[in-house]
């Protein structure tokens, strides 16, 4: 099979899909009675979550009949399957994206409003599906529907958490966390399955036990063990050609092991241990990019990659005995270091309970495992103290020591007496500390290591792991990062998705390639127009919601400017930051200052933990409320920080851009996939030549985007030079006067220095990111924007050839490449 290259027309998914057979009036009766039959309640007292609910359940009826005919399926032909192992799954709302793949949203919405309800509001009562921090969270909920999609087996695992990421709001300008509470009252998407529960074992001791024929095996008797009881979630395919499951285990206390503590008349203790198991599914990290190295994350990771793991092996184990098999039958991904411990998991049971021989347990274990990296940012590389492992998962520090100790042969044999090398690739770091490290173990298992963007793969290869790449040529990998077109184009711009079913027909859906018949046309003054009336429409319905949420009033002929992602110090919202404050000072100094009106809105959540992401939040607030609510800016000008920016909110807000703020320090951001979503809804992107960015610059064309900044040759020569941000400083007035501004107490009356912390870790603090080197060519960008949206025509001409040549960043391309290069998958649609 060849490799999968880039924009081949070569999505072989689904090109005709065969509507279900539902009539409006058949969904209005099955509607109707759940609302009945199953919420015993009726249409006169329901109110819109309850619609909602009943909505969902007759859609189920629908999804648990094509999920049964495609378990059947898989299980009948025992197919080869991809389990995606992800400590996040950033699903968001179900029900709109269950309608579209199931194409039964038209005739829901005439259903509903045959009934008086409106099924876009409907869709507003359910509450996301959080299970996630950012990018790497979405990319997986991404990927799961193009598996589904495409046909692939596939099975998503995760963690069932109680409370996915925390409900931001904002008191005096500073975010305050609140518990996210998605299934307080239940919800209709998951189905509990007691059936496949498995048991986690956890701390405790390891013994050897001596065999009658001279061996000896290990014995691992725990001091804790957990029960993982399982709720699957449908993955609805487009065209429900396929339905798979993603699988999330929920932590329980294990009765069978708490048995003595009860008869002993522990009632009450045995009630504190209950508790306290339930907490390892409770909560997800907020931290991005950030590892906590606290025990219970690590509990964490462990509890869904053994439930996975044994989860794998039961259904392995229906239809083989003959261990060879299992590389043919399983491939396990693992997404970022996070599930790491399945590694040494799979080892553990192959080696002390099926009783393989080492060689053959890590020959297998060497043809399961793939390992896909989304970061190079040192700090983002995950490292368990030695001290924790070993209380928390002895057997498994063990078994990583073994595997250390041959692979540390391999590195003698490669590089002989080099014992400089041998530290930097072995899986222990030696110390005071001693650290067992993640990525070091997935590079030396996996059979492929991918990073996410052409740019940050050459980059694992060069930077990051050059010594691997010498010893395993051809284990680093590309595969690009893309988006579900269902999710951030159909469903969530349903007036471009028009547009694109009348101009190029409506199976871009699926193969996102089509688009291309746009760009011919991009000159056209009737597309034109009608390609800009949309983006009008899709602005005045996000003026709204602005007013809605932050009371500020904006319009919706300015220029809808927008950042939107986690706050990072790489991603550089301070950069934004510091334009908007040349621009208010622009405007202050010449009231006549001549610029197309400038809407700048954010939405970032920032870890709890993180004081800097924290602050620069809290400066944006309050140079937003200065600058709105300054007449003399004659409303050119106005800054909005969204609160709680979530999955649902950026439905909102993609389809409403103008300009895509993309401006991470070059070689900092591994793919990015805010970036796309933007550009496939038409909105034009002012970014560095950094992650996908530059990718996105070969499909669209680098002069139909505002790139900027520093390259990342450029970045290491600069930090090789010795940067020194007082030289930008000093020598322009615009960012000096900016800077100082930060000083004063004009955006925090009262509080002078308030804001200062930012400025010094921008100056004295070194400005680790380069946010004074590319100040001065990221407002030229923004100038020639400016000059830009005074001609309408050429603008959406821009706008046109942006979305048109996005094709390749469809996920489906992105999993197709997986399954071709990593995978080896067959599809097995079940019609
Ligand atoms: I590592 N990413 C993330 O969202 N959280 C993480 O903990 C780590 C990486 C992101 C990267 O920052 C993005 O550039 C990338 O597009 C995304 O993962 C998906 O690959």
């Amino acid at each position: 099979k060849a490799p999968a290259k880039s924009t081949a027309k070569k999505s072989s998914a689904v090109n005709k899909v065969p509507e279900i057979e539902c009539t409006s009036k058949q969904m209005q009766q099955a509607i109707v009675d759940r609302l009945h039959k199953g919420l015993g309640t009726d249409a006169e007292k329901a109110n819109n979550k309850a619609w909602w609910n009943a909505t969902c359940h007759a859609v189920n009826e629908v999804v648990f009949d094509k999920l049964t005919q495609t378990q059947q399926n898989h299980s009948g032909q025992d197919t080869r399957s991809v389990n995606y192992l992800s400590l996040e799954f950033l699903m968001g709302r179900l029900l709109s994206n269950n309608l579209h793949n199931l194409q039964l949203f038209k005739v829901t919405e005439e259903a509903l409003k045959a009934l008086g309800k409106d099924l876009y509001e409907i869709c507003d009562e359910e509450p996301d599906m959080a299970l996630g921090n950012g990018g790497l969270g979405r990319l997986a909920a991404c990927f799961i529907d193009s598996l589904a999609t495409l046909g692939y087996p596939a099975i998503g695992y995760g963690i069932h958490y109680e409370h996915g990421l925390f409900a931001q709001s904002f008191q005096d300008g500073r975010q305050i966390e609140r518990p996210d509470t998605w299934r307080e009252y239940g919800n209709p998407w998951e189905i509990c399955r007691p059936e496949s529960i498995q048991h986690v074992p956890l701390y405790g001791y390891v013994e050897t036990v001596f065999d009658e024929d001279g061996g000896s095996h290990k014995v691992w008797h725990a001091g804790q063990k957990l029960k993982g009881v399982p709720w699957d979630v449908p993955i609805v395919g487009y065209g429900a050609k396929t339905v798979n499951i993603l699988r999330l285990w929920e932590s329980r206390a294990d009765e069978a092991f708490d048995w003595d503590v009860f008869n002993a008349g522990g009632y009450v203790d045995a009630q504190a241990e209950k508790s306290k198991a339930e907490t390892v599914s409770k909560v997800l990290y907020p931290n991005d990019e950030t590892p906590e190295g606290k025990e219970l994350r690590l509990v964490q990771q462990y509890f869904f990659c053994a439930c996975s793991v044994k989860d794998i092996l039961r259904r392995f184990k229906r239809h083989n005995t003959d261990w060879t098999k299992l590389s043919d039958k399983v491939a396990i991904q693992l997404n970022d270091t996070h599930p790491t411990i399945a590694i040494p998991e799979l080892m553990r049971i192959l080696v002390d309970e099926e009783r393989l021989d080492w060689d053959f347990a890590w020959s297998i274990c060497q043809k399961v495992f793939a390992y896909t990296n989304h970061t190079l940012l040192p700090e983002a590389l995950e490292k368990w103290s030695v001290a924790l492992f070993e209380k928390v998962l002895p057997r498994h520090l063990e078994i990583i020591y073994e595997i250390n100790r041959q692979f540390m042969e391999v590195v003698e044999a490669k590089w002989p007496g080099d014992d400089s090398k041998k530290a930097k690739l072995s899986i222990i770091e030696e110390g005071d500390d001693r650290k067992v490290c993640m990525a070091n173990l997935c590079v030396v298992t996996a059979y492929k290591v991918n990073g996410v963007a052409a740019v940050h793969s050459e980059l694992v290869k060069t930077d990051l792991f050059p010594e691997y790449h010498e010893l395993f040529p051809t284990k680093l990998v590309n595969v690009t990062n893309g988006v579900t077109p269902r999710r951030w184009l159909k469903a969530c711009n349903p007036k471009l998705a028009a547009l694109y079913d009348d101009e190029v027909g409506a199976d871009w859906v699926v193969n996102l390639d089509k688009l291309r018949g746009v760009l011919p046309k991009a000159k056209d003054v009737a597309l034109q127009k009608r390609f800009m009336d949309i983006k009008k429409d899709n602005k005045i319905e996000l003026a709204k919601i602005i007013k809605d949420l932050t009371g500020v009033e904006v319009s919706a002929d300015a220029i809808f400017d927008i950042q939107i992602k986690r706050l990072h110090e790489y991603k550089r919202q301070q950069l934004n930051m510091m334009h908007i404050l040349a621009l208010y000072k622009r405007l202050l100094d010449n009231p006549d200052y001549d610029m197309v009106p400038r809407v700048f809105i954010f939405g970032a959540k920032a870890a709890p933990g993180y004081h800097m992401a924290k602050q620069i939040i809290y400066a944006l607030n309050k140079i937003a409320d200065k600058v709105n609510n300054d007449e003399r800016v004659k409303g050119k000008l106005k800054v909005v920080f969204l609160p709680n920016y979530r999955v649902s909110l950026a439905e909102k807000l993609f389809p409403a851009a103008d300009i895509s703020e993309q401006i991470s320090t070059a070689g900092l951001e591994a793919s990015g996939t805010g970036n796309m979503k933007f550009a496939i809804n038409g909105a034009l992107t002012v970014g560095t030549m950094d992650g996908a960015n530059i990718e996105m610059a070969e499909e669209i064309g680098a002069e139909h985007m505002f790139i900027f900044g520093l390259s990342v040759a450029e970045v290491k020569e600069l930090k090789q030079q010795g940067y020194n941000p007082f030289d930008y400083y000093y020598n322009n007035p615009e960012l000096k006067s900016v800077l100082d501004w930060l000083d004063t107490d004009y955006f925090t009356p009262g509080h002078p220095g308030a804001l200062s912390d930012i400025k010094r870790s921008l100056l004295e603090g070194g400005d680790e990111y380069l946010c004074l080197a590319d100040y001065a060519s990221y407002s030229e960008a923004h100038l020639k924007i400016d000059a830009m949206y005074r001609d309408q025509a050429v603008w959406a001409e821009k706008a046109i050839l942006n979305s048109g040549a996005m094709g390749k960043f469809n996920s489906d391309r992105s999993i197709e490449d997986y399954a071709s290069t990593i995978w080896n998958l067959t599809k097995h649609p079940i019609s």
